[in-house]
């Protein structure tokens, strides 16, 4: 069998084999939307594997978490959504006799070092920001362990979930390894692909919302603007009002509405010269989760994928993984009132920045919002404010914020064009963290770090010395 991903199945087949011998297994995984199906993926297949296991989460793997994973009694520790960016210190402990690692991950591996049991699609020519998540590693890994009666393909919907709390459907749609999960999850009947309206909120939003908050495209009179909204909205040939006289949702509408609707709101953009590649940019695939209720947050990927990262980013992720392994009561009524939190806290947070603004040095553009935001957010709303004018076009943006063990936390977001450029901000944060007695990874496109009090002018210095030599 090929598996969903055929360059990593001979591989995924060994981690699996590897699984299956041991005697107890410790699964650690990331705390964020990709972290947290990661680890439903895996803790699901284990359980149908009847491999006994346990669960724990960390926010950042460094030395001291590995050490206390070590000092456990499991023999093997599943790592999932992390864990290739701390080969290094994990192989250390392998040597040691501490513990045998299983890794499945899309990070960038720690150089000089490998381990047995390492599956990363970076090991077999993919693209780790792109092509597979965690979750999409794990599902792998999840396919490789199933029994011989078993059929996990049903945890693909969970896989495209993280996937896209991963953002790695941001040119429209998932491509590459990620294309054959979602075959599999259409075909196991969990995940229907289609073609519509690349906005947000599409399952839960009434209309006006749905428009208004509708930022990634900006349409001059519509976004951010609720009279506007309405107004578009009552000017148009369509019920936009239930029997009752309240706002429908976008997935109330028959398709013929939808597309109505759609066409209406691009004649709209490019009558208010909205560039044409933008527009395209308004439609797009999206995926549905069949078997979830229409109307829920949990039947739409992205939004699915927010209210995850709403108890990811308040240490509640035992609720997240309780609401991916079927909860649907009490850890669901949780994770909406900590997306209720969450959503005001970003609308804070940017408007944070906007008040402050950013610092711009030869290549890149900062701010540090000391405890004015959350750590665990600062990241998001860096990436929010790319794009906005409240940044500069065509720099990265670093974001810094006290944690809460007294050091600071880094996150930097950058775009595609840049990385085309030659930006890779995962080696940035790094080499500059490293330089200063930090450390950090992740992504080309994405990054973070954490470094020692007092050194944030240090690290930015060296930043951006790197980053100007990346896109010279
Ligand atoms: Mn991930």
């Amino acid at each position: 069998m090929d598996g969903p991903v055929p360059e990593l199945a001979d591989h995924a087949e060994a981690c699996a084999n590897r699984l299956r011998e041991a005697d107890s297994v410790l699964l650690a995984s990331h705390i964020d939307a990709d972290g947290l199906t990661s680890a439903a993926v895996a803790s699901s297949a284990l359980e149908r594997a009847e491999i006994p296991f346990e669960t724990v989460f960390c926010r950042q793997l460094d030395a001291d978490a590995v050490a206390e994973i070590a000092a456990t009694d499991y023999e093997t520790v599943l790592f999932t959504d992390f864990g290739s960016g701390q080969l290094d210190i994990i192989a250390e402990h392998e040597a040691a006799g501490d513990f045998t690692p299983v890794i499945a991950d899309h990070h960038k591996p720690a150089e000089g070092v490998e381990t047995e049991h390492h599956l990363n699609p970076l090991r077999f020519g993919l693209n780790g920001a792109t092509e597979l998540s965690g979750a999409g590693a794990s599902y792998v890994l999840a396919r490789a362990l199933e029994p011989e009666d078993g059929d996990n393909r049903d945890l693909a919907a969970l896989a495209v979930v993280g996937a896209v709390g991963d953002m790695q459907d941001s040119d429209g749609g998932l491509h590459g390894a990620n294309a054959g999960i979602v075959a599999e999850g259409v075909e196991a009947g969990v995940v229907e692909e289609g073609t519509d309206l690349l906005i947000y909120g599409r399952q839960t939003r009434a209309l006006p919302k749905l428009l208004q908050y509708a930022t990634d495209v900006r349409i001059p009179g519509i976004s951010n603007n609720e009279a506007g909204a309405i107004e578009f909205l009552t000017e148009l040939d369509i019920d936009c009002r239930d029997d009752e006289g309240e706002w429908k949702r976008w997935v109330d509408l028959t398709n013929e509405e939808r597309q109505g609707l759609a066409s209406a709101l691009m004649r709209r953009a490019i009558a208010s010269g909205v560039p044409a590649a933008r527009i395209d940019d308004l439609v797009g695939t999206t995926y549905v989760l069949t078997r979830e209720d229409e109307g829920t947050e949990l039947r739409d990927v992205s939004e699915f994928s927010t209210l995850l990262n709403a108890t990811a980013r308040y240490d509640r992720a035992d609720v997240g993984l309780a609401v991916c392994l079927g909860d649907r009561d009490r850890a669901l009524d949780r994770a909406r009132r900590l997306l209720k939190n969450h959503r005001m806290n970003l609308s804070n947070g940017l408007q944070w920045v906007k008040e402050h603004g950013v610092k711009v040095e030869d290549n890149l553009q900062w701010f540090d919002a000391g405890d004015e935001i959350r750590e665990t957010i600062v990241g998001i709303v860096a990436g929010m404010a790319v794009g906005t004018n409240a940044t500069r076009n065509g720099m990265p943006v670093l974001a810094f914020a006290e944690n809460e063990d007294g050091d600071v936390k880094v996150s930097s977001r950058g775009s595609y064009v840049m990385v085309r450029n030659g930006l890779d901000l995962s080696a940035v944060m790094r080499a500059a963290s490293r330089a200063v007695g930090g450390d950090g990874g992740g992504h080309d496109v994405a990054a973070g770090a954490t470094i020692p009090k007092g050194t944030v002018e240090a690290f930015i210095a060296e930043a951006d010395r790197i980053v100007g030599e990346q896109l010279a």
